[in-house]
């Protein structure tokens, strides 16, 4: 059974591009993010999943979301704003956030040349983001984001750098 799932499980980086079978997984991923981060507006939930310029990592088990991460990426600026980032509740503290997270930080370096993510976790959810590489210092030159991302007093604000090299994945 394990090998089966094993098996049947997938990443993937997308966004909404017209594509049936994406549109379905990012209507099932912005449900998992209605239900998991109820402090967010619903209508502001479904804007940035359906933006064309946001994307979305998500971890496919058979056909169905089992979660994922959206974010910005500012090619010019070279980092990439973590808008929303969660795993449906009976898959929680799995491992799937975490290869979640890798997949997300190679294909941002290898794809988008983004070399930092910033992000305003939530209280509950900063010992995750600690683990992943996340700090409440910022190190990044404010030049390179100030005006990029809004402020927003609902969090604490985090940066990862990406590792130049490290295969995440
Ligand atoms: O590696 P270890 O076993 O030592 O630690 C695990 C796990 O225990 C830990 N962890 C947490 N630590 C503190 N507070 C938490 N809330 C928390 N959740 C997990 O982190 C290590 C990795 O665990 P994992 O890879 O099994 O993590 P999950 O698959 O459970 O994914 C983590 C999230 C936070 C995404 C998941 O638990 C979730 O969806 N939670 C509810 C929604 C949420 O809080 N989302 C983040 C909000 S902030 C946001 O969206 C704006 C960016």
């Amino acid at each position: 059974k394990r090998e089966e799932e094993a098996g049947n499980l997938k990443f993937v980086c997308l966004s909404n591009d017209g594509i049936d079978e994406h549109m379905v997984w990012l209507i099932g991923l912005k449900n998992i993010f209605a239900r998991q981060l109820p402090n967010m507006p619903k209508e502001y939930i479904v804007r940035l999943v359906m933006d064309r310029s946001h994307k979305s990592v998500m971890v496919i088990r058979g056909n169905v979301v089992v979660g994922g991460i959206t974010y910005r990426p500012y090619v010019s600026q070279k980092f990439g704003e973590i808008a929303f980032c969660a795993i449906t509740a009976d898959e929680q503290v799995k491992g799937y956030g975490t290869r979640l997270m890798n997949h997300l930080k190679q294909h941002a370096r290898d794809v988008d040349g983004l070399t930092h993510f910033l992000t305003y976790a939530d209280n509950n959810a900063v010992g995750y983001f600690i683990k992943q590489g996340f700090t409440k210092e910022i190190y990044l030159e404010k030049d390179r984001w100030q005006g990029y991302i809004k402020d927003y007093d609902g969090g604490i604000l985090m940066e990862c750098k990406i590792d130049p090299k490290l295969p995440y994945t």
